[in-house]
């Protein structure tokens, strides 16, 4: 491994609209082309816990959009491992907002639009440990 970088692991969520239409193999296609999955699940969240899983985007305008399309339906929720993979996947994933995202990249690809833009990626490493014991607890 380079000096500077860092093996890490990162959370992903695919979201009810992919489940919905049929396309998560093809997400996970294209995930594991570039890094590694070593845990995944499929699961469907209560409003309470999307409220939950959310939190610090409480009071924002499109919280309760955002919670009711999270709790909509069921979704694949993963760990994703490599090297600096908090910054690289979400570059990976593209810009929050589809139309705006990169070509090639899954939101670009998958979105629709907001919130239904396919995949979440955690923001920070931080943020990343909090979500996946959320969703995988703390298994290891
Ligand atoms: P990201 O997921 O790229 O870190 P955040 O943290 O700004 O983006 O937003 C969290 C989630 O909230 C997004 N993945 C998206 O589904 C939803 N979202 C963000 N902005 C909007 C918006 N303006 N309208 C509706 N939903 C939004």
């Amino acid at each position: 491994m380079q000096e500077g970088s860092k093996r890490n692991r990162t959370l992903a969520i695919i979201k009810p609209d992919v489940v919905e239409k049929r396309r998560v193999g093809e997400i996970i296609t294209m995930i594991e082309k570039e890094f590694h999955i070593t845990e995944m699940k499929m699961v469907r969240m209560t409003k309470d816990q999307a409220i939950e899983f959310y939190k610090e985007h409480e009071g924002k305008e499109f919280f309760n959009s955002l919670t009711e399309f999270m709790s909509s339906g069921p979704m694949v929720a993963m760990v994703v491992e490599g090297e600096n993979v908090v910054q690289r996947f979400r570059e990976f994933v593209g810009e929050t907002d589809p139309r705006k995202a990169r070509e090639g990249t899954i939101r670009k690809i998958f979105g629709e639009g907001l919130p239904r833009n396919a995949i979440h990626a955690s923001d920070s490493e931080k943020s990343a440990e909090r979500e996946i014991e959320f969703f995988f607890g703390n298994s290891r």
